[in-house]
């Protein structure tokens, strides 16, 4: 029984507190804190697609290429043919009716690269798959890949910082330097004046690095003309509805299993290309593949995140209050398309001004290609970038006019009985107490007192400094599906169009019909992640699933209840599809200390205060899970975490001997308390929390940082905030102080 939480996070839910109470207190399995997938999580007798074995199960490795950018010339395939256990060895021509995986068209105007799953004749970045060779075990497959030879004509390489400067030119106006499409948010006008001050913020690519890389085992039925998919993804339903598409077939005939998903974090939201090749081979060969991903194989081409850069500016009025802002944002997108391509540029535009009020406000976005992997979604998805953004302009303002950061805050954000409320840029923002997020983080980070000991401390030569990050953040629009029978024998069977990968959704989903119904959560099974078991929906992403797919449970098991109190027989069945009529926005705000030592670099965090509103708490122990996972990302995000491509588009960092995660180690202790305001956007009224983690921590942490270092003169700091670029900037700063 996880009870130490209570200590951690201030217990103030709204939903059916006594009901939760009682069952922790009987201590029985089915008591609101305990979570029924951990026992086979943590037994190791989880499914996994790894776990999947099947009669004749053939085996796949994928032939990348080592270029960045070339024309395809032959490919000796020969040898690898005459490998032992060869069954196949596939090639972009085998593939070439293969349509790309497409693109949730959320912006106007998306100009897609005009080539199929996989160019015929070019390569666009190290990594992309040249040839599909399938064997007997995946030893035989690996050493017969090893033996292809392929004939590439190197082409220039345009890198993200060159697609996104739009230095691409003339070299390949199909693909790389695109522009991919443009996201305009705003209301009224920027002053014609130069700005108070202006801000820069760059955010490297960074992996996923879900613990499970992806997967996929692909089975064709000759006999039914059958595909059934067993694939590590978080949208089983659009991932049947692509394959379906790309093979041509009718989505009935495809049939997607999500096992247990060992993370994904958004990088396996979209069907890769790889994903529909093993489909074709599949058919082709009329049998079983498997593909595993290696560690190395997913740094170089699963979708990455982030690749943004991020410019805004700030207009002061005469009474230091904020007049306007402007935020441009510049997305490389890498060499293929995911399915939510254009999401985070969306997301960052949108958001801007986030917490705050404002008279004036420009946001542009524009993503663009580039010979490198793709990038697509990853916790936070244009969250990050706008609250990082904001949070930065909100420190230059108070800097400018000589106000503390956390009183230009104060001046600035919504007050609560605004909310919620359509804002000047046509968002819709939720129900949320912004300046009591202020004010309890102020308070139990001890602000006043630290601002005097920072001071203090300065004055003794020690360089320390307290960085805000506030945000909003948007969880996700739509519907989600759910249907739930009360059987025969007393039991109630809940089957759910969200996914998940390691958020607990049977525990949690469990948890909300048990408590309409009336009965113990154990007594309700969850199904989800299987096509044929499940109603078709969106899956696990954008922080949505509790808040959408969780209100869905909640009418449907409503409905089920008042239709069995009515004397309807058993069994009985709802289906349900739960719209949100408004979009979840969840909000916080973290405080930190940091302590960094000029003369090596180093960062410390001292301490560290996160106040966050998830709105209605259905299972503080998963919202608590949630949140610190979130914060060890982001804190990798901001302290260490970046993919390295040199100047010809090698990857260098291929392994995590060179791309550092943060490890348990790096965690610092982390105050968290839980201040919920429930949601307006939905019956339940609960907001997102996944991603929240990656949005807050990382804007106070580069906050923090440069107050530490602004005494020394420093003024930029990109992330991540590693020791050495820290040192970089001192030494910078020192020799323009010295020789101006
Ligand atoms: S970045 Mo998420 O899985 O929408």
């Amino acid at each position: 029984m996880l009870r130490n939480f209570a200590v951690v996070v201030g217990l103030n839910f709204g939903f059916n507190r006594s009901m939760n109470a009682a069952d922790a207190a009987d201590g029985s399995s089915a008591g609101a804190w305990w979570r029924r997938e951990d026992e086979r999580l943590l037994s190791g007798t989880g499914c996994f697609v790894g776990d999947v074995y099947l009669p004749d199960l053939l085996h796949a490795v994928f032939v990348r290429s080592a270029h960045a950018h070339g024309r395809v010339g032959d490919i000796d395939l020969d040898a690898a043919l005459a490998s032992p256990g060869v069954q196949a060895v596939f090639t972009a021509a085998d593939f070439s009716a293969l349509p790309a995986p497409q693109v949730n068209a959320l912006l106007p105007a998306i100009h897609q690269p005009g080539y199929g799953a996989m160019p015929a004749d070019r390569v666009l970045s190290v990594g992309a798959p040249l040839a599909l060779v399938v064997a007997t075990t995946r030893a035989q497959a690996q050493a017969a890949a090893d033996l292809v030879w392929a004939d590439i004509e190197e082409l220039p390489f345009i890198g993200d910082e060159a697609a996104v400067d739009g230095e691409a030119g003339e070299l390949d106006p199909a693909v790389a330097g695109n522009l991919v499409a443009k996201a305009n948010f705003g209301h009224g006008s920027l002053p014609v004046r130069v700005p108070s001050a202006k801000v820069r913020v760059q955010l490297p690519r960074v992996a996923a690095s879900p613990l499970e890389p992806r997967a996929s085992v692909m089975r064709w039925d000759p006999q039914s003309q059958q595909l059934k998919a067993w694939l590590s993804t978080q949208t089983p339903s659009r991932a049947r509805d692509e394959l379906a598409r790309s093979l041509g077939l009718a989505p009935e005939a495809v049939h997607v299993v999500a096992p247990d998903v060992g993370g994904a974090f958004g990088g396996k939201a979209s069907i890769c290309p790889e994903d529909l090749m093993l489909a074709e081979a599949a058919r082709r060969l009329g049998g079983a593949i498997r593909w595993q991903a290696t560690r190395g194989e997913d740094l170089q081409s699963a979708p990455h995140g982030r690749a943004s850069r991020c410019e805004g500016a700030v207009w002061l009025d005469g009474a230091g209050r904020i007049e306007a802002i402007s935020a441009d944002f510049d997305f490389s997108l890498g060499s293929w398309l995911t399915y939510s391509a254009v999401v985070p540029a969306r997301n960052a535009a949108r958001i801007v001004p986030g917490p705050y009020q404002l008279p004036h406000c420009r946001a542009e976005a524009r993503a663009h290609l580039s010979n490198a992997a793709a990038v697509g979604i990853y916790r936070g998805a244009g969250r990050p970038e706008a609250a990082i953004l904001v949070e930065r302009l909100m420190d230059a303002a108070a800097q400018a006019a000589g106000c503390d950061p956390l009183e230009m805050r104060r001046r600035h954000v919504w007050p609560a009985d605004a909310l919620p409320c359509t804002l000047p840029n046509g968002q819709w923002l939720d129900r949320c107490d912004l300046p009591g997020l202020l004010d309890e983080a102020a308070q139990r980070f001890d602000y006043a007192a630290r601002r005097v000991q920072q001071a203090a401390r300065r004055a003794n030569g020690e360089c320390v400094g307290l960085g805000i990050g506030l945000y909003v953040e948007p969880c996700g629009q739509g519907g989600e599906s759910v249907q739930i029978i009360a059987l025969a024998d007393g039991r109630y069977q809940l089957a759910t169009g969200a996914t998940a990968q390691g958020q607990a959704r049977e525990t949690s989903f469990a948890q909300i019909a048990a408590e309409v119904l009336g009965c113990r959560p154990d007594e309700v099974d969850v199904l989800h992640g299987d096509t044929a078991q499940c109603p078709p929906g969106v899956g696990a992403l954008a922080s949505r699933s509790t808040a959408i797919g969780g209100s869905a449970v909640l009418v449907a098991a409503q409905t089920l209840r008042a239709r069995l109190d009515s004397g309807l027989p058993r069994p009985l069945r709802v289906d349900r599809v739960h719209t949100a009529e408004h979009e979840a926005w969840a909000s916080g705000c973290v405080m930190v200390a940091v302590a960094i030592d000029p003369a090596t670099g180093e960062l410390g965090i001292e301490d560290l205060v996160w106040v966050d509103d998830a709105g209605t708490v259905v299972h503080p122990t998963l919202v608590h899970g949630q949140l610190v996972g979130g914060l060890a990302q982001g804190l990798g995000q901001a302290l260490m975490e970046r993919l390295v491509y040199d100047d010809q588009g090698q990857l260098l960092t291929g392994s995590l001997m060179d791309y550092a995660l943060p490890r348990a180690a790096d965690m610092p202790e982390v105050r968290l308390y839980s201040r919920p305001t429930p949601s307006a956007a939905n019956p339940l009224g609960a907001k997102g929390v996944g991603e929240a983690g990656c949005i807050g921590v990382p804007a106070a942490l580069l906050n923090a940082a440069l107050d530490a270092l602004a005494p020394l003169g420093v003024r930029q700091l990109d992330f991540p905030l590693t020791a050495a670029r820290i040192w970089q900037a001192v030494q910078d700063a020192r020799s323009t102080t010295s020789s101006s």
